[in-house]
Formats: C-alpha cells, structure tokens, sequence
C-alpha cells in the first residue's frame, strides 16, 4: 500500500483502468465510476490539515471576528509537512484554504480577512503557494478544503450576494495553484435558530469547480463525486457500497448517517464515501492535546478500518502555531509507515499457483483468466460466464507461507457486483477452514488473517449481484 503510487503530483498523471474494451468482456452493471472518481480511489489515503487563525487562538470554531494578526507562524515549513506525509504513505495533502471563521490562507483577491493582514512573511506569505509548491516537489497531489459557512463576511446570509462572493472567491483558490485533486465542501453551520441563514447556489459552486479543475473530485455530505462517511471517527462500513441515489443527498444533510456510512444497495449513481478523522481529539492543533495524538497502532486500525473498508482516508495532522508538523505527530506517522512496510512487504499472490472454479469461456478465455489477479495491472480481471454469479479462487502455495493479510479487488470499472464472499486457507492437515468472512468487495476489501503454516488460501464468491469481475488479490 505504501508508496505505489510514484510521484504522481497531479489527479490527471494518475493511471487508470479503461472501461471494457476487452472482447467478450461483462456488460458494466448499475453505476460506473467516473475517470475523476477512478483516480481518487487510487489515491487511497490523504492527509488533511486544519490550520488558520484556531491555530493561534485553540478555538475549533472562530468566531470570524479574530484580528488576522493573530496569524504568525515563526518556523512554517510545508516540505515538513509534505515528507510526513510520504513517510505514512499518504497520497496528498487537502488543507483548509478557508475555515468556518472566513480567514484565507491565501491572499484572496475577494476580502482582506486572510494572509496579507497578517504580519506572517509581512503579508506576503501564500501558504497554498508554499504547500502546493512543496506536494508537487514531493510528488503528492493537492487538494482544498472551502468552508461555505463563512462568520467574517458580512454578505454571508444574503442570498445571491454571498453566493456570487464565494463562487468569486472558489475561482480564485482554484486557479492560481496548479492541478487541485480534491475540492472539500463543508455541510457545517452552527449559526442556530437566531443565526444567519444562508441558502447556498451549489449547483453554481460546482460549476465552478468544473470549469477551473475538471479532475478535482468534489467531496460533500452528499457528493456529487465524494461522499461523506457518516462518522469522524476514522471507520468504515463493512458493508460499503459505492453507489448512492445522490439526487436525495446534498451538503449538511442530517439523519442518513447510516446511508452515508453503508451506501445504498441499488442507488443509481456511483458515490464513494471518505473517512475523515483527527489523528487528536480537535481538527485544530492545540498544546493541551500534545499528549493524545493517536498511535501508530490506533492509525492502522483506522486505516484496515477506512482504506480496508474500500473508503479513502483523509487524516487530519494539524499544522501547530509554529507551521510544523508537531513532533509527536512526526514520530506517530514515522513508526505507523515502518509498521506498513513491515506488513507489506511481501505478496505470497504472485508465486502461488492460481486457479479458479470457473473461467468466462467467452471467444476470448484467457482475457479473464485466474491469473489476472496477480499480474499487477488493473486492466485485468479474473471473470465468469454472466449466468455464473459464484466462484473460488485458488492459490497454491509450494511452500508453507503465513499470511497475515489479504487484499482483494473488483474491477470497478465494470460496476461493484459482490454481496457476499469468504475466504478459506488450507494447513498441514489437507483441510480447508474458513477464516474470515463479508459482504461487499468493491473497490477493495484488506482483511487481517492469522495464518501459520498455510499451503492454499481461496477466495469464495457466494454471491455477486452480476458475474463476479475481481481485477487483484494480494496475500501479505
Ligand atoms: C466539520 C467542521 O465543522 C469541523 O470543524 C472540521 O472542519 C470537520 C472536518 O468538518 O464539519
């Protein structure tokens, strides 16, 4: 998992499978994932950053009414921040450009209340400038959280007026820095029943987003690329379906926790969910919090728990009032990679002997041949007949192994089609046992096993809503 994806700074650099162009291949079933939505799973994890004037003041939610020159980091470094990331194995960093209080990271050309007020670089810092630069350099992707409630400016609440300000001031984030992979809009609004109200124009914040980044995934309560995962507490569904019917959904939607985190069986439109989770207690950094930052054994199961649930993670390692990753973050992330280039560093899936209890006996068989799983390249697949909604996968091994996990994959390209599937090894004694058990695959299903001294592991597929397609299986 960790560092597969080399240097791929930019959403569009990023390679993905094509769409069934292969002879005799299954008709695609229920929603597809777009291109856009094909390179952000692949980007798997990501790490998120809150950092803004709360940084100064341990406040979660400003007030709007901070003076900017509030905003003084004394050592900010984003290439810090950048090669912490890579260290965990994490794809990109999304940082909030703009929080709940309405302070822009960025010299925004909308309103004074960001950067260029404040005494930071003497107002002439830019930290989307800096950390867009640093993820490039670093080869991460880069991605922007734009809170839509906004408690500094006065329009906010206006209707139109405030509407056209944030589509203005979205322009502005989103052309200036180079390609933007993800764009986060945030359902939040804690102005009460008293409180400003503000009906916002999203279906014109979308087009913005499309017309300045056309590969940014936009992520929300409820899409319309991304959705929310229900929690912020760093888990999955394991029963996770990537598809949803979006038109029920939109942002700050409240009471579908559950649809959000499961995802709707047969909804007909194809919305994956992130897990978003502080690796402390506050998405803003605060030296009272210096003593809860998550372990490393705590990050890895949220991410067999996210990223094994075929979610993508979004990790939150806020940035501390001297703009550097805290140590006790650094040395969390640090160990929590050692610990996934321990864990991964062996695929037993390709040295095995692979079989399947059936093969598509299209005009083009070896197409969609067992072995496809363990060739590395997702273009291919392993599949059967279309009336064949069941199957085994096989791996022989000549000599005994311990596997400890097991990835597998569906070729999403042609729709999420598996609703129930178990695996089962085979020990010394010739017996096959079953070891662990689920319901849906998509994108991909990373389970723990605890086997010692196995010569076979398969993969049953119980049940599949259409022909079983599963483009990887990987046994660590
Ligand atoms: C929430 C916000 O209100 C929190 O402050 C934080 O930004 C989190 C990621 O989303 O809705």
């Amino acid at each position: 998992m960790i560092h597969t994806m080399n240097n791929q700074s930019t959403p569009s650099s990023i390679p993905i499978p094509a769409v069934a162009t292969i002879t005799g291949a299954p008709a695609p079933f229920g929603p597809i994932p777009s291109a856009r939505q094909m390179r952000w799973h692949a980007m798997e994890s990501l790490m998120f950053i809150h950092f803004g004037v709360n940084t100064f003041t341990g406040v979660e939610w400003g007030g709007g009414n901070e003076n900017p020159s509030l905003f003084n980091p004394t050592q900010l470094d984003c290439r810090q921040w950048a090669r912490a990331a890579k260290d965990a194995g994490l794809r990109g960093i999304v940082i909030t450009a703009k929080h709940h209080d309405g302070f822009c990271l960025w010299p925004s050309a909308v309103t004074d209340h960001s950067v260029k007020s404040s005494p930071w670089r003497d107002g002439k810092g830019d930290v989307l400038r800096e950390l867009s630069d640093a993820c490039r350099a670093e080869g991460l992707v880069f991605g922007v959280y734009v809170s839509p409630w906004d408690r500094n400016n006065p329009k906010y609440g206006s209707g139109d007026a405030y509407n056209e300000y944030f589509a203005s001031q979205l322009k502005d984030v989103l052309s200036n820095y180079g390609e933007v992979s993800e764009v986060w809009f945030d359902g939040a609004c804690g102005e009460g029943p008293d409180g400003r109200r503000q009906v916002y124009d999203f279906p014109k914040f979308i087009d913005v987003v499309r017309t300045c980044q056309p590969n940014a995934c936009i992520f929300s309560d409820g899409g319309p690329d991304i959705r929310w995962v229900g929690n912020e507490s760093g888990y999955g569904s394991e029963t996770n379906w990537s598809r949803m019917n979006a038109k029920d959904f939109f942002p700050g939607i409240t009471g579908r926790n559950e649809d959000l985190a499961r995802g709707q069986r047969d909804g007909t439109d194809w919305l994956p969910a992130e897990v978003d989770v502080s690796i402390r207690p506050g998405w803003f950094w605060r030296a009272a919090e210096d003593d809860r930052v998550k372990s490393p054994q705590t990050l890895e199961k949220i991410w067999f728990e996210s990223v094994g649930r075929g979610c993508n993670l979004l990790l939150n390692i806020p940035v501390d009032s001297r703009g550097l990753v805290a140590p006790q973050e650094l040395a969390s992330l640090k160990e929590w990679g050692n610990l996934q280039h321990a864990m991964f560093a062996v695929d037993f899936a390709p040295k095995a002997e692979v079989s399947a209890s059936s093969t598509r006996l299209s005009t083009n068989a070896s197409a969609f041949a067992a072995t496809n799983v363990t060739d590395g390249n997702p273009n291919t697949y392993w599949a059967t007949e279309d009336a064949v909604m069941n199957g085994t996968l096989e791996f022989q091994f000549k000599s005994p192994v311990s596997p400890r996990v097991i990835r597998i994959e569906e070729a999403i390209q042609l729709g999420q089609r598996v609703d129930g599937f178990h695996i089962e090894t085979r020990g010394g004694d010739g017996v096959w046992r079953k070891v662990a058990e689920g319901t849906t695959i998509g994108v991909r299903r990373i389970l723990k096993l605890q086997g010692e001294g196995v010569n076979g592991v398969r993969v049953v597929i119980d049940q599949s809503r259409a022909c079983p397609c599963i483009s990887r299986v990987s046994i660590y």
